[in-house]
């Protein structure tokens, strides 16, 4: 056996699955966790002594890869003087200060510690701030595990949506509406049959927790024009997006003013850190300022502040996220050239530093939203090609419906070891 056989084991009896976190546990891949030993740089380290080049990166929050010197040192300066004071510090005006001038619809901002509290809060300062109490999010898109989020679109036009998990009380679920990603007539019919009773629309603003769903054309706008219009609020999900796709967030890229973002992963810079944050009328709401209240032990933590800042530091100077989209071009442009070699039919695409792909059913299948990616995605063969990876060493997300990551650390050699092992793994 080996060592991570045997740990995972053990772990099986006292944590739920034997992970903190049900995706780790490969179920949808199949075979056994690796048990990490440690990270450096582009490459992470099981406890059997494997190395892996990694592009999940703790799900994105590594974009300069593991243990970055830089980031290290400053939080070994900061563990010295404490890990948390349940005070208010100047790192946290720091850390907001850097994310409000990196992104302009940012007014100001609250930090929390998971991206699951960002969008619940988010969602709860929408119904304080119009006072209504619908909201309507996307199939497929994921926002972490609040109640009100863990929803399946309802069957019928209601769409009203219905638990998406046991626990999750039928009236939680009432209050929020889900439609299919890309169809903006559907949000504009739900719009129309709800009018002033929809508090917010809630979207990735790329659809990464069902594999890769780029929105179409002026989609994004759509949404935004509509929420204008029935005075919901636009809230974008960059949680996973945020300092990924571009400095500026997917609204960067995509030209956009959302009343509120949700952020996470990249600002903590490993540690636990989630923000909402937006214009400055709304985030007024927000106690002890407003009336709309929410509250962390552990929120802005200078631990995790510190991480965040010199994390964002570095990525946002010289041309170290240019750096790290060029090295995703770079790989995505082989594995494109591999797949079209070898006539495999394959869905690919990247924004800034994230990318994804998905193995289809069908070579003429197009993926555009979670019912097209669950219907033409070969999860199967994906299955097969992420073990294949691994024992190449290369570690990829242990699901078809889950994005990949670059960071700064990956050297083109990697990219190059990376490329060879693809195109082992789809010529076998
Ligand atoms: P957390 O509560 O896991 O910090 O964030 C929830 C969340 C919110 N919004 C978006 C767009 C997200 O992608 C996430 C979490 N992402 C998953 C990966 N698909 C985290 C991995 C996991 O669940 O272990």
């Amino acid at each position: 056996m080996t060592q991570s056989e045997q740990l995972y084991q053990r772990a099986q009896h006292v944590l739920p699955g034997g992970v903190n976190s049900p995706v780790r546990a490969f179920r949808s891949v199949g075979g056994t966790p690796r048990f990490i030993d440690h990270g450096k740089g582009a490459y992470l380290y099981d406890v059997d002594g494997q190395r892996y080049i990694d592009y999940v990166l703790s799900w994105g929050p590594l974009i300069l890869g593991h243990a970055d010197p830089e980031v290290t040192a400053a939080l070994h300066r900061a563990i010295d003087r404490g890990t948390s004071y349940g005070a208010p510090t100047a790192l946290e005006t720091e850390l907001a200060e850097l994310v409000i001038a990196t992104i302009p619809s940012i007014e100001m901002i609250r930090f929390v510690n998971s991206g699951t509290e960002a969008t619940m809060s988010a969602l709860r300062l929408a119904r304080a701030y119009t006072g209504r109490e619908k909201i309507i999010k996307f199939a497929g898109c994921y926002h972490g595990h609040a109640d009100m989020l863990l929803v399946q679109a309802g069957s019928g036009v209601a769409t009203f949506g219905l638990p998406d998990s046991p626990g999750v009380p039928a009236g939680a679920a009432a209050n929020t509406l889900v439609v299919e990603y890309n169809d903006l007539p559907a949000v504009e019919a739900l719009f129309q049959a709800h009018r002033d009773t929809i508090a917010a629309v809630i979207i990735e603003p790329i659809g990464s927790n069902m594999g890769f769903v780029r929105p179409q054309d002026g989609y994004l706008q759509g949404l935004q024009a509509l929420c204008r219009q029935y005075g919901a609020l636009f809230i974008l999900d960059e949680v996973m997006t945020g300092f990924r796709v571009a400095p500026g967030g997917a609204q960067a890229h995509f030209g956009l003013d959302p009343d509120l973002t949700c952020l996470g992963k990249v600002i903590g810079g490993g540690l636990p850190v989630g923000a909402y944050a937006g214009k400055r009328a709304i985030m007024s709401q927000v106690a002890p300022a407003g009336a709309m209240y929410q509250a962390g032990t552990l929120s802005g933590n200078p631990l995790a502040m510190t991480a965040g800042i010199s994390t964002l530091r570095k990525l946002l100077s010289a041309d170290i996220f240019d750096q790290t989209v060029a090295q995703t071009t770079y790989l995505i442009n082989g594995l494109q050239a591999i797949a079209s070699d070898l006539a495999i039919p394959m869905q690919i695409d990247r924004a800034g530093t994230m990318f994804g792909f998905y193995f289809l059913k069908s070579p003429e299948a197009v993926i555009t939203d979670y019912r097209s990616a669950k219907h033409f995605a070969d999860t199967e063969r994906y299955g097969r090609f992420f073990h294949a990876m691994l024992a190449a060493g290369v570690y990829l997300a242990p699901s078809q419906f889950e994005a990949g990551f670059m960071s700064y650390a990956h050297s083109t050699d990697d990219l190059d070891d990376t490329l060879t092992a693809i195109r082992a793994a789809l010529s076998g």
